[in-house]
């Protein structure tokens, strides 16, 4: 079974190469950020309660994304495996998941770590911001406040999964397919 982590600050390009790697092993894509925008167009309260702080540029509580991950991982029992996009972003939530998957003995395989430079995240979020229409990528106060978050809360996790000897740096500048085609040589080796 193959459970890939896709990480990496906001803008990296993990919903856009998550796309590929679905196709090319026939995975089940998780977005924890893609679940929440569908809790908030449902109008739930889990998702009027992740809405205050996705606005911001703050992470939704631990425990909320937690739980959606650990139903989703209960009714996908069939899958080849996984591909988990924007989760986990807290060394707490990569311990939950450790403890979630270590249960089925299904481990992580292999952490893809999108490395982007600044400028080119804000470019890209203020991009998307005006064809998508989500209010987070069109605020620049907000994008400066998620890769801030990003640095103080999930880039720890990069050490988390080095030393378990998973993490993979992978160069997130260039084209799409470029990209892609880096991903899958590492993925080729898991
Ligand atoms: P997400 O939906 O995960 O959004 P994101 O990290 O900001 O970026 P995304 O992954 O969608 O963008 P991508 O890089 O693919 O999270 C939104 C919010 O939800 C968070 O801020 C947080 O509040 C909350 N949340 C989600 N998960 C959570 C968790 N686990 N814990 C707590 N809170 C959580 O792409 C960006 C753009 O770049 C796209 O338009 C794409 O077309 C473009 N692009 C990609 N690759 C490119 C390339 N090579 N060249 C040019 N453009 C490119």
């Amino acid at each position: 079974m193959l459970n890939l982590v896709l990480f990496g600050p906001p803008g990296a390009g993990k919903g856009t190469q998550a796309e590929f790697l679905v196709k090319a092993y026939n995975l089940t894509h998780l977005s924890t950020g893609d679940l929440l925008r569908t809790e908030i167009a449902a109008g739930s309260k889990l998702g009027l309660e992740a809405q205050r702080f996705m606005e911001k540029g703050e992470l939704v509580p631990d425990e909320v994304v937690i739980g959606m991950i650990k139903g989703k991982l209960e009714s996908n029992t069939g899958s080849k495996g996984f591909i988990f996009d924007g989760f986990p972003r807290t060394v707490d939530q990569a311990k939950a998941l450790d403890s979630l998957l270590n249960e089925n003995g299904t481990p992580i395989s292999g952490m893809l770590s999108l490395e982007v430079e600044k400028q080119e995240l804000v470019n890209r979020l203020l991009s998307r911001g005006k064809i998508s229409g989500r209010a987070d990528d069109q605020d620049p106060s907000v994008i400066e406040n998620r890769i801030k978050t990003y640095n103080e809360k999930t880039s720890p996790l990069i050490d988390y999964y080095k030393k378990q000897g998973k993490h993979f740096g992978i160069n997130g500048m260039g084209s799409i397919e470029d990209i892609a085609g880096r991903l899958r040589k590492v993925v080729a080796e898991l």
